[in-house]
């Protein structure tokens, strides 16, 4: 344990916990304890790089739109569970926080319940680390299988990343790439451009991505950086499904870019006994 934590446990929106983190520079982040879920990041000197929807309800029973949304044991509708599974629904528990050097770091953690249970009969241990400092944020997932049998998952850092105007964002790094299209039917494509730009509705699930995609806007470059998951989700629903969801603005589609890193195409199988992690840490 380093110099003194830098942290404040608050009453957030609908009076759900929300933890202040604060790093030595200054760099901070917002996270709150329902679903463990990121919803502010300001690099130090750098203003807010997340995208939270004003329209977001934060209740429980409905997912916070925006931030960095964790999909567990199932990501998105690939099975039987709720959309993006269960853990964005739950509330974790945070386990502490610490500062070492330049960074600041808070942990929350979570294991299955009788509830979930009922829709996915495994017991799990989750845990979500979260890390800031410079022009950094790390968040890592953490999953282990305590349990007598094997099970198998697939998970998400579902991050909302903001941007002024996505028709004047472009995505960076996936080109050669095989991808399903899910915005045509869930087709298996090849990526051919040299970047991913936005004139519509885009869903595309790239596989066996490389480390790193770039976020590129006339304003700055961001740095996804994966580590553990295989593939990289770009999402933005267009101006037609964001009108007709009620937890975003009609016009919010042109303010963020969700890149994703996904592990999906191979679900993890994860014997007795045994944990798997994954990370993604974004670079301003
Ligand atoms: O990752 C992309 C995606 O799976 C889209 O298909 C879209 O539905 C989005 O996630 C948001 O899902 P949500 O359940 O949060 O509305």
């Amino acid at each position: 344990m380093g110099a003194a934590p830098v942290f404040e446990v608050t009453s957030g929106a609908g009076n759900l916990p929300r933890l202040t983190l604060v790093a030595p520079d200054g760099a901070r982040a917002e996270i709150y304890q329902y679903g463990a879920q990121v919803v502010s990041w300001i690099p130090a000197g750098g203003q807010d790089r997340l995208f939270l929807s004003r329209a977001s309800q934060f209740r429980s029973g409905a997912p916070i739109r925006g931030g960095i949304p964790v999909a567990f044991p199932q990501f998105g509708a690939f099975g039987t569970l709720p959309l993006h599974g269960l853990v964005r629904l739950m509330l974790w528990e945070f386990g502490g926080a610490e500062s070492i050097r330049d960074q600041a770091s808070a942990v929350f953690r979570l294991h299955d319940t009788e509830a979930s249970r009922e829709l996915w009969p495994h017991p799990f241990q989750a845990e979500l680390t979260v890390s800031i400092g410079g022009n950094r944020l790390q968040t890592t997932l953490a999953v282990t299988n305590p349990g007598a049998e094997p099970f198998s998952f697939t998970a998400a850092l579902h991050t909302y990343l903001g941007v002024s105007e996505i028709s004047r964002s472009a995505i960076k790094g996936l080109t050669g790439l095989t991808y399903r299209d899910s915005a045509a039917g869930g087709v298996q494509k090849r990526e051919t451009a040299p970047q991913v730009d936005f004139t519509g509705e885009v869903n595309r699930t790239y596989f066996a991505a490389p480390a790193d995609t770039l976020l590129v806007t006339p304003q700055s470059t961001t740095i996804i950086r994966k580590a553990g998951f295989s593939d990289i989700v770009v999402w933005n629903p267009g101006a037609e499904k964001c009108a007709a969801m009620p937890d975003l603005e009609p016009d919010d589609y042109r303010r963020f870019v969700c890149v994703e890193a996904v592990t999906v195409a191979e679900p993890v199988q994860l014997a007795p006994g045994k944990r798997w992690q994954g990370s993604q840490t974004l670079l301003a």
